[in-house]
């Protein structure tokens, strides 16, 4: 899973970063030499996969990770706008606004919208006058089911809508998701703010307008945060009710990506192996198969499933098949978050 920070110039994104992965960044130089990039792994530690591993005398549990990448470009090359081309490729994205520079954040992230929803309409414009030319040989009357659908998305577009806000069935996003539409993607609003502002909970509006549209949203203030993490260990949670902080960000910017993106997690025990494998809300035991690997889905039997609570209740997998709670599912369960499945297969 791949989540891009983006922003405008000088919004505090590489500080934001700082405080999220802390010190394990890497600095690169992407192939074209024009984009320094930080890259940084994040994992969610989901404390249930822990206490699988110590009720089941496990060596080794693997969480969830993320790839976070803060996009900068190289000094001269620096505009005041957002290069939309490069945020293609990434499953989700997580605008920072300088709330603690912005003169008007809530402007700011119009103008990133904007920039966000011309991207958009420039795909969608020229995919329908492709369709057009290409299927003039219709009959009359008949209209192509891609053209009709971008004509929608189209339409949203133009209204300053996101595509996200059109409520699209699953074979639309289907039919969708060749074109990496960036107002379909999940979007995650942070506000960096300074001290001050974070002592008296300003965010410049934004939390506000984060909920009108449904978006996730989170104030820090980066650069405190960061002095936090450099502290050393004994210091840290003086320094913090001193600073009125219950938390730093880091954990629950990794729970906020997975719920941007309808993530729940299932489990599976392979030999002194746990694993948590995220899986969006809504899929199938066949689904999630081929999210372990292709052959469990290609000669997929039948899952074994039994919730973490039952398990957890039931203390190991003999009392719980004892008293029935081991379930045997087929292809079209659909999974549950917590689930931990024993997918037997055959190929
Ligand atoms: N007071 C305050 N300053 C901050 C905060 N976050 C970032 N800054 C400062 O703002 C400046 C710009 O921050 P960066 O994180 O480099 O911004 P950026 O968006 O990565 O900038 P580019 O990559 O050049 O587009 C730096 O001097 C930071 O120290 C904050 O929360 N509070
Ligand atoms: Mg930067």
């Amino acid at each position: 899973m791949k989540i891009a920070i983006c922003g405008l110039s000088f919004c505090g994104k590489s500080a934001v970063f700082k405080a999220i992965v802390g010190k394990e960044t890497q600095a690169r130089t992407s192939a074209s030499g024009k984009i320094h990039l930080n890259i940084g792994t994040l994992e969610l530690k989901d404390q249930r996969l822990g206490k699988l591993a110590e009720i089941l005398n496990l060596e080794k549990v693997t969480y969830p990770k993320i790839s976070l990448v803060d996009l900068a470009r190289a000094g001269e090359k620096a505009s005041k706008g957002i290069e939309t081309a490069q945020l293609k490729e990434f499953d989700a994205l997580v605008l920072v606004i300088g709330v603690f520079v912005s003169g008007d954040p809530l402007e700011d992230l119009k103008n990133i919208e904007s920039e966000f929803i011309l991207a958009d309409l420039q795909v969608a414009q020229s995919r329908i006058e492709k369709i057009n030319k290409e299927r003039k040989a219709r009959p009359k009357g008949e209209e192509d089911p891609e053209a009709l659908l971008l004509k929608r998305c189209q339409a949203a577009l133009e209204e300053g809508k996101l595509i996200k806000e059109l409520k699209l069935t699953p074979e639309e996003l289907k039919m969708l998701a060749g074109f990496q539409f960036l107002t379909l993607k999940p979007l995650i609003i942070i506000a960096d703010v300074s001290e001050e502002q974070l002592n008296k909970g300003e965010n410049g509006g934004l939390e506000q307008a984060a909920k009108g549209k449904s978006l996730p949203f989170l104030a820090l203030c980066a650069k405190l945060e960061t002095e936090i993490e450099e502290l050393p260990e004994e210091e840290r949670s003086d320094f913090m009710k001193e600073m009125g902080l219950n938390a730093l960000s880091k954990d629950k910017f990794i729970q906020i990506c997975f719920q941007a993106q309808n993530f729940i997690s299932f489990f599976t025990v392979v030999g002194k192996q746990a694993r948590a494998w995220p899986i969006v809300k809504g899929k199938t035991a066949l689904e999630a198969a081929g999210s372990v690997h292709s052959d469990m889905a290609r000669g997929f039997i039948r899952a074994e499933v039994i919730n973490y609570q039952d398990f957890i209740q039931s203390g190991s997998f003999a009392k719980a098949k004892e008293k029935g709670l081991l379930r045997l599912e087929s292809k079209e369960y659909l999974v549950q978050d917590g689930d931990i499945i024993n997918f037997k297969f055959n190929v």
